[in-house]
């Protein structure tokens, strides 16, 4: 699939969630994993979803159209430390719902950074996942940061401790790219699907 063209289409902080006729393909993950960065990637448009440093950047559902074809849904990192507890419950709240009831919801990529151990939330989110019968795929994040060698490492300790198959996940830099046209072409199977 070519990225032919990409726009912001709305954001929403609660739960009258953007319904229309495009299937959507969403992105989870802790704050700073580079959800955003990766959208951004498959856009090729380096400030379409906005990125940065300090986590939990992303507070609201933001829906980016591709193609005029289907939508990239940027969801609320969790797991960032910088807010009360009653806000956290707000946002997971406000996650779930949006992956149990969007209707045109294809597939949900779940974000690890390489050089992170995958959080009780992580695996929160993927039990969640199995439990709603949401289709999801693992996306390893900032491979650039560490060697080759390490990497493969990283990557043995993430595999098991998400009971996942190497060949099952997709790995990723949104710094140089790799990983792209992997991510796009598992994008496409789920749409068309
Ligand atoms: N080296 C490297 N840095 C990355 C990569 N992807 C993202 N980053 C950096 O990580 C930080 C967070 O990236 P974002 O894309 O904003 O992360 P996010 O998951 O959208 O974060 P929230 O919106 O807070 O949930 C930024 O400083 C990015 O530049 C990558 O592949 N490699
Ligand atoms: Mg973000």
């Amino acid at each position: 699939m070519q990225v032919k063209s990409t726009s912001f289409v709305t954001s929403v902080s609660d739960s009258h969630f953007y319904e229309s006729d495009f299937n959507e393909i969403a992105f989870v993950g802790r704050s700073n994993v580079g959800k955003s960065s990766l959208i951004n990637l498959i856009a090729n448009r380096r400030g379409l979803a906005k990125t940065s440093s300090t986590p939990g950047k992303t507070k609201l559902i933001n829906y980016f159209l591709v193609n005029n074809k289907f939508l990239l849904v940027d969801l609320p990192g969790y797991g960032y430390a910088q807010v009360s507890k009653s806000q956290k419950t707000n946002w997971a709240d406000f996650l779930e719902e949006y992956l149990k009831t969007s209707k045109k919801l294809k597939c949900v990529y779940l974000l690890l950074d390489v050089r992170r151990t995958p959080s009780e939330q992580d695996e929160m989110m993927m039990n969640f996942l199995y439990a709603n019968r949401i289709p999801f795929k693992i996306v390893v994040t900032k491979i650039d940061t560490l060697s080759k060698l390490q990497v493969s490492n990283r990557l043995f300790i993430i595999c098991q401790k998400m009971h996942v198959n190497q060949n099952d996940i997709i790995i990723t830099s949104s710094e140089d790219k790799s990983g792209a046209k992997e991510l796009l072409s598992s994008i496409e199977s789920y749409i068309l699907a």
